[in-house]
């Protein structure tokens, strides 16, 4: 049963699925990689009814201020250009997805996708009103990325079972789905989601 339709004004912001962050990489979210196929799914709906999609990437300068190194609190992870700041090679993007960059300066770290990019105007030139998020990791980037969404004025519909957390603390994930639903978020799986033309 459908209970969301997918209509013009939806937009699909996958955050974060880069091969650091999943299994194998150097600041893995656990059970990341469960995430993939899930957005596939929210993918092609979303490219069915020709909607825009956007996918945000991690993309530190090697000196970046979040590294340890740096007397920040993550290992060294999505520097840009690397292996590991790839989106996830199942992850199945169209061509027609815009990939949007952030926490590109080393000062500054940036866990939310609207911040210091273009995503914003993006989305308002494709008049886009709600916006559906998922992607990794819950108490960190979608967490931020649904805080400024929120902040800015969108609907927000959270894709929950297509994010998962880091935990560094028990409980961060559990807290940050509370928060998002505190803002106004609604929180949906793919049994929700349909598409206007497959409805009878
Ligand atoms: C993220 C930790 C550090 C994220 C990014 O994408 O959630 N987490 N940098
Ligand atoms: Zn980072």
């Amino acid at each position: 049963m459908a209970r969301i339709k997918l209509q013009s004004g939806d937009a699909l912001i996958v955050v974060d699925v880069q091969n650091d962050f999943l299994p194998g990489g150097s600041l893995t979210v656990p059970d990341g990689n469960a995430v993939i196929p899930v957005l596939n799914r929210y993918i092609a709906h979303f490219s069915e009814s020709g909607l825009p999609i956007y996918a945000s990437r991690d993309w530190h300068p090697l000196d970046h201020c979040s590294f340890d190194s740096q007397g920040g609190i993550w290992p060294v992870h999505c520097v840009a250009e690397s292996a590991g700041a790839s989106l996830a090679p199942d992850l199945a993007l169209p061509d027609a997805a815009v990939i949007v960059d952030k926490a590109t300066r080393r000062g500054k770290d940036a866990y939310s996708a609207f911040e210091g990019t273009t995503l914003e105007d993006d989305i308002r030139r494709n008049l886009c009103d709600r916006l559906f998020i998922g992607g990794l990791a819950t108490d960190y980037c979608v967490l931020n990325t649904v805080r400024d969404a929120a902040a800015l004025g969108f609907r927000i519909v959270v894709l929950r079972d297509a994010i998962r957390a880091v935990d560094v603390h028990e409980g961060d994930g559990a807290k940050a789905e509370a928060e998002m639903k505190q803002l106004g978020a609604r929180m949906v799986t793919l049994d929700d989601i349909g598409r206007e033309a497959n409805q009878s």
